[in-house]
């Protein structure tokens, strides 16, 4: 048996240095809100925040991101604040990222290396754990810096084989090999999960499929658990959800849809990670509608919706028809802020998923919504095909039926999807 592919640091940063760059094509206050993001993602990974610095340049240094004026006058800080890392809010090169390792002396990583982190504590099923490892490791492959080098030592699920430096080999390259093969080992093992779970979905192709997304902490989960009387966990954390969770939920008229839970998504949400949770993502790609769930009580929300299109542009999610909920009602100090969302968003539901306001009408309007998709259809069908019949009471609406000695006429309003069951029973349309 493969093990789990636990790829937590074994020595996970405690104080940590953050750095915002302002770039000249940016704001300064979206520089600041994006270090406030990364302060909180520091302290999801476990890691206390000692102290925040924003340096403004027009252009990246190719050396060291930041001026080399900046890396001289962060050294005697990380020593004042006895601090154990570096995190950047930016994406450094393998190169960057080393050579600042080598002036600071102690971890030093990106925005995408905190987030990987914050991944790998928080995957708890075997297919997210395997998911998480995979795009740490494609990660790491060209940097293995102090923070990752424990992934060359992965337990690769055969047990302890001798780690032999081959001739001329030096440590780095042993190293690289060793990450390249446990790329292998884990691509293998993934497959055979997602094998699975595509069985469990062709059993569900027939059913309306809706997809909850959103920003991390927009209370996703908080409203799966209310439509679904499920109790997933929800909790004031980012990325609290890594898998899916899929419930059946029956609306008013009969409609029976399939509600699925998934991972959130965040600003410069690393694109190793949206490749390798593609699996889990298919709930989102291969939905029939979208539910986008918006924390309007968040100063940023704007933001947020923007970046969460980003993701599923990269998710060729784009055409999928989607209802927009703007969520933590409850919150708002004023309704300034909902007024400039609504204007912008004429046709979205304000909602509380955890106060319960809005829950009714936004039921209503998906039942509404994959009401309309039926159509209504005048059916002959003989005694002998009961479950064409069968069909229709449980997919449709079922207007008038009229028992003749061969057959049944039934006058139904169905959805298009099951058209092609009853087809061949066709009177009129
Ligand atoms: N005040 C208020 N808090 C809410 C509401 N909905 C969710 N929350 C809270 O927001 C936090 C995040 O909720 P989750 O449901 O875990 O959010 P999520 O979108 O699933 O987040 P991730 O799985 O981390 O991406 C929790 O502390 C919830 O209790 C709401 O309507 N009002
Ligand atoms: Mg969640």
């Amino acid at each position: 048996m493969q093990e789990f592919y636990d790829t937590r640091a074994p020595n996970p940063p405690t104080r940590a240095i953050l750095i915002g760059v302002k770039l000249r094509d940016n704001l300064l206050h979206e520089t600041e809100e994006s270090l406030q993001e990364l302060r909180q993602l520091a302290e999801t990974a476990g890691i206390e925040v000692v102290c925040e610095t924003i340096q403004p340049r027009n252009i990246p240094n190719p050396t060291y991101f930041i001026g080399e004026g900046k890396v001289e006058e962060l050294k005697p800080l990380i020593e004042e604040f006895n601090a154990d890392a570096v995190i950047f809010d930016e994406e450094l090169s393998p190169g960057q990222n080393r050579n600042l390792e080598r002036a600071f002396d102690v971890t030093t990583i990106d925005r995408t290396g905190l987030i990987l982190q914050v991944f790998a504590q928080r995957a708890l099923t075997k297919e997210a754990r395997l998911q998480v490892a995979l795009a740490q490791l494609e990660y790491a492959l060209p940097r293995l810096t102090r923070m990752w080098t424990h992934l060359s030592r992965l337990a690769t699920g055969g047990g302890g084989s001798r780690r032999l430096r081959g001739p001329g080999e030096t440590q780095l390259e042993m190293d690289r090999r060793w990450v390249r093969r446990n790329i292998g080992h884990v691509r293998k093992a993934l497959k055979a999960v997602e094998k699975q779970r595509h069985v469990q979905r062709r059993n569900r192709s027939e059913k309306i499929k809706v997809s909850l997304v959103g920003y991390t902490n927009a209370g996703k989960s908080t409203l799966f658990n209310r439509l679904a009387g499920e109790t997933v966990l929800a909790e004031d954390k980012l990325f609290a959800t890594l898998d899916s969770t899929t419930r059946k939920v029956n609306l008013p008229q009969k409609q029976q849809i399939l509600l699925s839970d998934t991972v959130g998504f965040i600003k410069k949400l690393p694109h190793q990670l949206v490749e390798a949770f593609k699996a889990t993502l298919e709930e989102v790609s291969e939905a029939d509608l979208l539910l986008h769930v918006v924390d309007a009580s968040h100063p940023e929300a704007e933001a947020q919706i923007a970046a969460v299109d980003v993701v599923l542009e990269e998710l060729d999610a784009t055409q999928i028809p989607m209802v927009m909920a703007f969520n933590k009602i409850d919150r708002l100090k004023n309704e300034e802020g909902l007024q400039i969302l609504r204007n912008r968003y004429p046709d979205a539901l304000s909602i509380s998923a955890q106060r319960g306001d809005g829950i009714a009408d936004l039921v209503d309007a998906l039942a509404h919504r994959f009401g309309e998709r039926g159509t209504a259809l005048s059916l002959s069908i003989p005694y002998t095909d009961g479950q064409a019949l069968d069909l229709l009471y449980k997919h449709g609406t079922v207007l008038d039926t009229e028992y003749t000695d061969e057959a049944v006429h039934v006058k139904v309003r169905l959805p298009s999807r099951y058209l092609k069951s009853v087809s061949q029973f066709l009177v009129s349309s």
